[in-house]
């Protein structure tokens, strides 16, 4: 396949023309991260949006006459940029330069809407001149480390990178590199789900979903990852499955189908910026929005997904970016709107990144 010059301008706006394939499903990622957090970002920690202001919102921006400012990208979108540039500048993952990375993006524009404390892990990095990358992390929080969901926001460029690795290979760098700012096992273990959940997505064919299948897959692999191991910390009686368990309510949830309520997703999954309250309901999103949403208007599938991962209020910036960049791994960009494609910030960078990681794959002799 040869990736040809894709991205022009016009207007000053980027326009981005159809690839199909795996290219596609790249790009799709990508894309699917930076819209769910742009879109998402303005309803972050409001009470729930009525369905009716949503279904407007989104009315509205497909409108192809209306004339707004771009959505500004927060910090999922910033360390989704880091996460990427370094794994293609280093042509695999250097922590130093990751590290790195964080910190000059963080001090450069601090104020994108970062957790509070995943600032001191930056602060200390720069004090201690990255002498040891994993150090500060291990310190928050009393020495048991973050459990945000700020590991798993960014990871999506890691599961396009290891598109032809084995899943150990995914688990790996995705736990290392979420290891720079959370050592706590929910937040990097929610990490690896999320890029388990990508890199599935990614290999599988659209239209070709089976949804049980893809959840059941996904127990199967968390199940050795969250197996515990002799570093990890764990309070007395505390049940080391938590992501096993809360995938195995997902398929609950999927058995009740349409008539699950937000409230349900909430109490059972959880809508909150700690990854195990975040992690499962993005997947939970891209599954529910495969088919019509009641009280969501949207059609497109990869747009309802993200509309639908709004409406669960809370962490929505970030659960609708984990969300987006399933949803977009598995359709794929060609079947992003086009319509959308100006309301979100820098949409062509994340456009080049997933080229120049798609560029990075070592192609199999059939391709050309
Ligand atoms: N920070 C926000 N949103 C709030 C303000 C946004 C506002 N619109 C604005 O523009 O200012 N969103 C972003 O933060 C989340 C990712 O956070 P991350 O990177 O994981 O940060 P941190 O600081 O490590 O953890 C977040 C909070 O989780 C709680 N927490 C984590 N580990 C804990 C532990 N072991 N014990 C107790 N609490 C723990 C703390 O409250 C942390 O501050 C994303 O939503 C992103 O969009
Ligand atoms: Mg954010
Ligand atoms: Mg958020």
């Amino acid at each position: 396949m040869i990736l040809k010059n894709l991205i022009r301008k016009s207007h000053g706006m980027a326009v981005v023309e159809a690839v199909e394939g795996l290219a596609g499903k790249f790009r799709g990622s990508m894309a699917g991260a930076l819209m769910g957090d742009c879109l998402g970002a303005p309803f972050e920690g409001e009470s729930r949006a009525s369905r009716s202001v949503l279904n407007s919102y989104f009315r509205r921006l497909a409108d192809p006459a209306l004339k707004v400012p771009y959505k500004l990208y927060t910090d999922d979108t910033a360390m989704t940029r880091c996460v990427a540039q370094s794994l293609i500048d280093e042509k695999g993952y250097c922590a130093t330069d990751m590290a790195k990375r964080f910190v000059k993006e963080y001090y450069n524009e601090p104020k994108r809407g970062y957790g509070s404390n995943v600032t001191d892990v930056f602060a200390a990095l720069r004090a201690t001149k990255f002498q040891d990358v994993y150090a500060p992390a291990g310190i928050q929080f009393g020495g048991r480390g973050s459990y945000g969901n700020g590991a798993a926001m960014r990871i999506a460029p890691v599961a396009l990178f290891c598109y032809d690795a084995p899943d150990k290979e995914v688990v790996h760098i995705a736990k290392d590199s979420s290891l720079l700012t959370h050592a706590n096992r929910l937040g990097y273990n929610g990490a690896v789900l999320q890029c388990l959940a990508v890199h599935q997505a990614l290999h599988t064919p659209a239209n070709k979903l089976d949804s049980v299948k893809f959840i059941e897959s996904l127990i199967t692999k968390m199940k050795t990852v969250e197996a515990p191991k002799d570093e990890d910390i764990l309070d007395e009686g505390e049940n080391p499955f938590i992501y096993v368990k809360k995938l195995e309510k997902l398929l609950e949830l999927m058995e009740q189908g349409d008539s699950v309520t937000p409230s349900q997703v909430e109490d059972t999954l959880g809508v909150y910026i700690s990854a195990h309250m975040s992690v499962p309901t993005a997947i939970y999103s891209f599954i529910r929005a495969l088919n019509p949403v009641t009280n969501i208007e949207s059609d497109n599938a990869f747009l309802r997904t993200i509309h639908y991962a709004i409406s669960l209020g809370g962490d929505t910036d970030t659960i609708a970016s984990m969300a987006g960049s399933i949803a977009g791994a598995y359709y794929g960009f060609s079947e992003i709107p086009e319509s959308f494609h100006r309301h979100c910030e820098a949409l062509s960078d994340a456009i080049e990144q997933a080229d120049q990681l798609f560029k990075m794959r070592k192609p199999k002799s059939t391709e050309t």
